[in-house]
């Protein structure tokens, strides 16, 4: 029986990645990289420092910065990354969101949100959705990042459930592959081959049905 839901935030409550893409690509170029938005579907899911890497690796340059150096690159970038959400609001909930989450709400389902970004808690405030919320997996206390099941298996014990009792929704492939780990239904939000291993995938937001999910969930 589905008791909770736990959600990712960036590309399946909103769309933060075409900040994260604008902030990363103005620090890359700052350091002669170049990045497009292609390049930018790998950085999805994926922690800051993490995606520096990746970015740095991209460019050919893994090993021109110390650790210290590469904290501050990502300073950098998040500094930028902060004045872009500074503008977000309720409207900038996905379409069907907004209704997923109350109708989650009325039917008593715990509601925990489980997203690699440290912002989460400032967004999720300014898209003023917290009340419906049990509450956030923190980030930095995380061993590991998607796709190790941690954040998920978190998120289900925060709501005092197994997650064989709760569902996973997400839109990158780092992140179903974290849900199926941790043994919990996933739901893809994405195109059919990105969600291949996704229990149950729709192709956006708007399709997210909670009946459809709950029947689905309940049978397997
Ligand atoms: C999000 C984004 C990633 C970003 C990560 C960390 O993950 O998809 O691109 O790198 O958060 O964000 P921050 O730099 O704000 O800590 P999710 O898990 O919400 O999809
Ligand atoms: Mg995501």
């Amino acid at each position: 029986m589905i008791k909770g839901l736990i959600f990712d935030l960036d590309g399946v409550i909103t769309d933060t990645a075409e900040y994260h893409f604008l902030a990363w690509k103005s620090l890359a170029e700052k350091i002669g990289i170049e990045i497009d938005r292609e390049f930018n579907e790998q950085l999805k899911g994926i922690s800051r420092m993490e995606s520096l890497e990746l970015i740095l690796k991209h460019g050919g340059k893994e090993e021109a910065y110390t650790e210290a150096e590469k904290e501050e690159l990502a300073t950098q970038k998040n500094e930028e990354y902060k004045t872009y959400i500074k503008e977000i609001t309720p409207d900038d909930l996905l379409p069907g969101v907004d209704t997923l989450l109350k109708e989650a709400k009325e039917k008593n389902l715990g509601m925990v949100l489980a997203s690699a970004s440290k912002n989460g808690p400032a967004i999720m405030e300014s898209l003023e959705i917290m009340d419906l919320f049990d509450g956030i997996v923190d980030p930095a206390s995380l061993k590991a990042g998607k796709p190790d099941p941690e954040i998920f298996v978190k998120g289900a014990d925060m709501l005092n459930l197994k997650p064989e009792e709760c569902v996973g929704l997400e839109d990158a492939e780092a992140g179903i592959e974290s849900i199926n780990a941790a043994h919990m239904f996933s739901v893809g939000v994405g195109s059919r081959d990105a969600m291949k291993e996704a229990d149950y995938a729709v192709e956006s937001t708007a399709d997210l049905d909670l009946d459809t999910i709950l029947e689905k969930a309940n049978q397997d």
